[in-house]
């Protein structure tokens, strides 16, 4: 790690933002998952088992929509500060600058973080509705609403690759009435002309490393590199941009289901200096009540659980009261 010296970004930067050495390599071999080849679910479980993560193209949700998002999104970013600090600070939903979470994480990012289930009135009133951006909400709501049904459709294909019956057992999690689900917009601004250099030589951590405590993350990102993931023998590696597919990525909580044979993926977001970065995320989460343990139908005969049982609340909770970069299903492991 590098800490950039504080008189060089005085005026940019809050304080200190950390900036981390280039990842090796960039990862060439992304296929994107075909749902509707016959062997869609083998795929799929095989990326998740080896990378916990995949990609999937043709997916349905439509480029126009995507496109009007992402144009509202920018319409927002581009309002004079204390116009978005009014839709502040993201407690968790809200406008959020620089600060990632409450206990100290910052990042070269500004962000909106939105219930995705309005169906739970307090979350709705603290996220979009009451911050008079009609458009941005509508193009959100129909965006996750097409993001959802693709969702359903890998849990589905998965579930019926792993033998889990019934097989919505687990995309039943995320139709719950009551799901935890949100959804994030995460804008990495393009730095001023001065600090272009600095950046790319020193790769400035957009959104720091950290794996999403939810069961499945969707996203999508215009074409600007800078994501990478952490490849199970620690090297981290950049994805190439494809802004025509959605990106998944394994949470916590789908490798406790699976009792650890499918694997939460670390990932971050190095900023590009150069050129802005857009990129909308859907989380996967259950009910708050939902007790979550291994999936029995994955156990083979005295197969123990590797974790204590918890409620997605408790994880949550825990997960709020953690650094970004902490192993957070290490306080669940049974010892
Ligand atoms: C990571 C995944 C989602 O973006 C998120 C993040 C949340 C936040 O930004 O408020 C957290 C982070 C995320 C995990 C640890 C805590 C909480 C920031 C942070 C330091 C919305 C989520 O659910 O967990």
């Amino acid at each position: 790690m590098v800490v950039l010296s504080r008189n060089v970004l005085d005026g940019h930067f809050p304080s200190l933002v950390r900036t981390c050495k280039p990842p090796a390599a960039e990862l060439e071999d992304v296929p994107a998952i075909d749902l509707l080849r016959p062997d869609a679910g083998a795929l799929l479980v095989r990326a998740c088992e080896d990378r916990g993560f995949f990609k999937v193209a043709n997916h349905g949700v439509s480029a126009e929509l995507t496109a009007r998002l992402e144009a509202e999104a920018l319409r927002f970013f581009g309002r004079p500060q204390h116009e978005k600090d009014a839709a502040g600070p993201a407690d968790p939903f809200g406008y959020g600058s620089k600060t990632i979470g409450s206990n100290g994480d910052v990042g070269w990012v500004e962000y909106l973080l939105l219930s995705a289930n309005l169906d739970v009135p307090s979350d709705a009133a603290r996220s979009a509705l009451l911050w008079n951006l009609p458009a941005f909400q509508a193009a959100a709501e129909e965006y996750v609403a097409g993001v959802r049904n693709v969702v359903y459709r890998v849990l589905d294909l998965i579930s019926d690759n792993l033998g889990i019956e019934p097989r919505d057992m687990l995309s039943s999690l995320l139709r719950d009435k009551n799901n935890d689900s949100c959804f994030r917009v995460n804008h990495y601004p393009a730095s001023p002309k001065p600090l272009q250099g600095l950046i790319e030589r020193r790769n400035l951590v957009g959104f720091g490393e950290h794996t999403d405590p939810q069961i499945i993350s969707v996203l999508r990102s215009n074409n600007t590199s800078g994501f990478q993931i952490s490849l199970r023998n620690g090297s981290w590696v950049s994805i190439p941009p494809d802004d025509a597919s959605l990106f998944f990525l394994v949470g916590d909580t789908f490798q406790v289901l699976t009792n650890g044979r499918l694997r939460s993926v670390k990932h971050r977001v190095l900023a590009d200096g150069r050129r802005s970065r857009i990129s909308m995320i859907y989380f996967g989460g259950p009910a708050m009540s939902q007790k979550i343990s291994p999936l029995r139908c994955l156990m083979s005969e005295g197969e123990e659980s590797l974790y204590e049982e918890f409620t997605w609340y408790k994880y949550k909770k825990s997960a709020y009261r953690s650094r970004l970069a902490d192993y957070r299903l290490g306080a669940f492991e049974k010892s």
